[in-house]
Formats: C-alpha cells, structure tokens, sequence
C-alpha cells in the first residue's frame, strides 16, 4: 500500500500533554499517531515578541509546533473578533455581536501570520485539516503564499442563518474565504443546507455536475460530517465511577446538566423550565434535584459576566421558592469537574437536560448516552437546536424556548417506563457507536484525500 500522505492538522490550541484527554483532541492525536505529521496551534501563552513556531514536547510519532500571540492578538483575535463577533452571530445571536474594526484587523492579522508559519513547514503531498471559527480566512492566506495541498476545514460550531452574514463586517470575503478550501466540513445536513442557501443567493458560487461547487476559479465541496465520541472509554469511565459521588438520597432523582457556561446553552429557560416543573410536581411525590456544572469560559467578554450573574439569582430565586429544610431543588457547580466524576454523574442521572438554544454538535448528549447501564438507562431530553438533534431520535425532543413544554418533559422522563427508556436508549446507542469518533476522522479524512488534486469538477 502507498504510504498515506502527512497529516498537518491546524486547530487554536495546541495541547500541552503528551497524552492528552478530552474527545476531539484524543482524535486528533490519534489521527496524527498513525499516519506521522505535525500539529499546529497556540501554546496558549501570550508574549511581546512572540517569535516562530516552536516545538512542543510529545510523542515520537508526530510534532508539534506552537505560536505565541501578543496581548493585543489574544484581545483583539481571540477574544474580539472570533469570540466576540463569529461566535455569537454563528449561534444565531447577530444581538450580541460586537464589531470592532481593530479587533477585525487582529483577527486578518494573526491569520496571515499563521499562514506563513505553516507555508513553511507544508512539503508537496501533506494534506491540510484547519479546525474552526478562529481560521476561516487561513485557506486563502495559505492560497495567497503559493500552497497547492489539499486543505480541508471542519466548522465546530453551528453555520449561520444565510440572513444574518450580512452583519459580519467580512461578508464579501466569507465566499472566497469559504472556496479556498478543497473540503469544508459542517456538523449537521441543516448547517449544509444553510451554507448551500447562503453561496446560491450571495455568491457567484455555482453547483457543478459532480456535486462539487464552483466560486471564481475555485472547485469545492460542501458536507456534513456529524462528529462522534470515544464510545468504549466512555462507558469504561462510567463503568468505574463511583456513582455515590453525590449526597444525595439513593431514591431522589437527579436531573444533570454539564456545559461550558455559555449564552448558547439555554440555561437560564433550563432553570425556569424546571422552576416551572417543581410548580406542577405534587408536594408528596418523589423529589427530584437538579444539578447543573456549567464552569464560566470566556470570563472577559462582557456577554458571559452577564448571563453568569443571570444564572445566579434564578437558582437563588427558584430555591426560595421551593426549597425544605432537607432538599435544595437546584444546585449549580461552576467548577469543571474531571471526567471520571463526570461519567459517575452521567451513570448516575435519571434525567440528562441538553437544551441549548443552538449547538454545534453537543457531546455532553452523546457521552451521556455512552455512559447508562443498558440494565436501566436515563433519559435524555434534547433540544432541537443541538446538532445532535439530527442524529439521536430515542431522546425527548424539546423546544428549548416552550418553557413550559420543558416542565413537562421533565414530568414525562421522570414517569418513563424502563421499556420505554430501554428502547430509546438503544436505539441512541446504535447510532452513536455507528458514528463514533474513529468513524468521523476516517471519512473525513477519506473525503478529503479523494479531492482531486488538480482543479477540475
Ligand atoms: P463545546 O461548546 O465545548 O464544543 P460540547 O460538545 O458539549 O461543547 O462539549 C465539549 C466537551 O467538554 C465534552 O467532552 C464535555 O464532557 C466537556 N465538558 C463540558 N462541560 C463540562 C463541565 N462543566 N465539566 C467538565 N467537562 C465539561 C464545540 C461546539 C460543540 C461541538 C464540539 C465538538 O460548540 O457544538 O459538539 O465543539 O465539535
């Protein structure tokens, strides 16, 4: 067999470990282990003078070679215009963008910087994987300097209503942005279905008769490839959890939630949904406690503070309301917590809520369904605005904005029968161990190397 060509995946950070957790970047790892190349990413550190790529301590199968950004770059890139701009506006929150023309330059900036760096390590025949919102621009940076690889992008997070691109103050330069990349990879058949509207009504792109799009002189692809989890090491973990982690009585039931705290993760209508579910509960009916672990990311965008302090008087105000002597209805961690008592809680929890008000994907639904004893499994009760929507029908799908409708849900979950559970829980676990994490490296990796090399149709 000829040797398979080299991987150079480009993502923001880089990870530090030399085994590293966390499902996306074990993949990653994985994917880089077998085929050798070299990841590219920030060391996380911010410097004056921050330098060339350098080389980061890992395994002997590939390297890894971090930049350092300027204070004013992580401001101004990262936090401005990524954070603060593409994140909100591709989450379907055009409200809270806050577009900065200096933060917009950063952003260009440390792109082309980025590009340049990785021009000089491309050798003929390496393919391409950039990762990501902070990189759209980076394809055609790296276009710019000369390089012909194939290079393919995966979009994390959700593609935006075709609508509000008009509010990104680059909305001209997405299309060619966009084209410069052999393949670009979306989470879900709704975010492709977005992207195609959005390149037929405000781009010269063109669809070609192979399926391929065509922009200028530019062929493309446009696909989904909805990205999955590490099932066995998932319930392995759950396997070995101590599921007693909690104080909680052994008969209460507990309804979990476990976020990034974030505006696009629906908590504060999670909060009044089960505000609302504890009003129609009877007062001598089994008590259930929801526990919500939603560690604050991003704690310098002014967004973030407010939706922080917004979750705290709705926990202190749904607890004085329901609250006895011996239960407190909501209880709120915001620290991240180790993924081994994450799993205990998933095995632990009768109810999963994963409500987001628009997700990209949402592992924490897939992990939670990875982590049940088949013998009695929890329920999950899903948004329709989380990518995993798409894929997971056995979960109780919920309309994250019908407050009420959630109340009831969580009633419904709360009652279900063990055949009921049993059977929606099969039928998540087929599809999840069907499109498992090795499965999503693996055909995009395949679809983008059967990208002709040469541009044709
Ligand atoms: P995220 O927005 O970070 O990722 P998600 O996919 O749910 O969202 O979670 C990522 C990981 O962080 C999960 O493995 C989860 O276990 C862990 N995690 C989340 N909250 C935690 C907590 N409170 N404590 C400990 N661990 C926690 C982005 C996109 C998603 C997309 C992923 C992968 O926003 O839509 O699914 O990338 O493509």
């Amino acid at each position: 067999m000829a040797a398979e060509s080299r991987l150079i995946v480009v993502s923001n950070r880089i990870p530090t470990d030399a085994q590293p957790s966390g499902g996306l970047v074990v993949a990653l790892h994985d994917a880089l282990k077998a085929r050798g190349g070299v990841w590219i990413g920030s060391s996380g550190e911010t410097s004056d003078s921050p330098g060339p790529l350098h080389e980061i301590e890992g395994v002997p199968e590939y390297r890894k070679l971090a930049y350092d950004l300027t204070e004013d770059e992580h401001r101004g890139f990262y936090l401005g215009h990524a954070n603060s701009v593409i994140w909100p506006l591709f989450h379907h929150r055009a409200d809270l963008i806050d577009v900065d023309e200096e933060n917009r330059r950063q952003y260009m900036a440390v792109n082309a910087r980025v590009a340049e760096m990785i021009a000089k390590v491309v050798e003929p025949g390496d393919i391409l994987w950039v990762h990501d919102y902070h990189f759209l621009p980076l394809g055609h940076e790296l276009r710019k300097l000369g390089v012909q690889n194939r290079i393919g992008f995966f979009l994390h997070i959700p593609f935006p209503n075709p609508g509000d691109i008009a509010a990104l103050p680059d909305q001209k330069q997405l299309g060619p942005w966009v084209s410069s990349f052999d393949l670009f990879g979306l989470q879900t058949q709704r975010d492709v279905s977005a992207c195609l509207e959005w390149l037929r009504t405000a781009t010269e792109a063109e669809f070609t008769l192979r399926g391929r799009m065509k922009l200028a002189d530019r062929f493309f692809e446009v696909r989904s490839f909805p990205i999955g989890i590490d099932v066995d090491s998932f319930q392995e973990a759950a396997d070995a959890a101590d599921i007693t982690i909690t104080d909680l009585p052994v008969e209460q039931k507990l309804v979990l939630g476990v976020d990034r705290l974030d505006y696009s993760k629906g908590l504060p209508n999670r909060f009044e949904a089960f505000g609302k579910y504890l009003g129609l509960r009877a007062s001598d009916g089994p008590r259930a406690t929801m526990l919500q672990i939603a560690p604050p990311s991003r704690e310098d965008v002014e967004a973030y503070r407010e939706i922080r302090a917004e979750l705290e008087s709705m926990a202190g105000s749904v607890n004085g309301e329901h609250a006895e002597l011996d239960w407190t209805p909501i209880r709120y961690i915001r620290r991240p917590l180790p993924r081994e008592i994450v799993a205990g809680l998933y095995r632990r929890a009768d109810v999963m809520l994963v409500t987001p008000l628009a997700d990209g994907m949402n592992l924490v639904a897939k992990e939670f369904v990875a982590a049940q004893d088949g013998a009695d499994p929890g329920v999950l009760i899903l948004s329709h605005f989380a990518g995993a929507a798409e894929q997971l029908d056995g979960a109780l799908m919920v309309n994250p904005y019908d407050t009420s409708g959630m109340a009831r849900a969580i009633d419904q979950a709360l009652a279900m029968s063990l055949h009921e559970r049993h059977a929606r829980w099969l039928s998540m676990m087929q599809v999840i161990r069907d499109t498992d994490i090795e499965w999503w490296t693996e055909s995009y990796l395949r679809a983008l190397r059967s990208q002709p090399q040469v541009q044709v149709a």
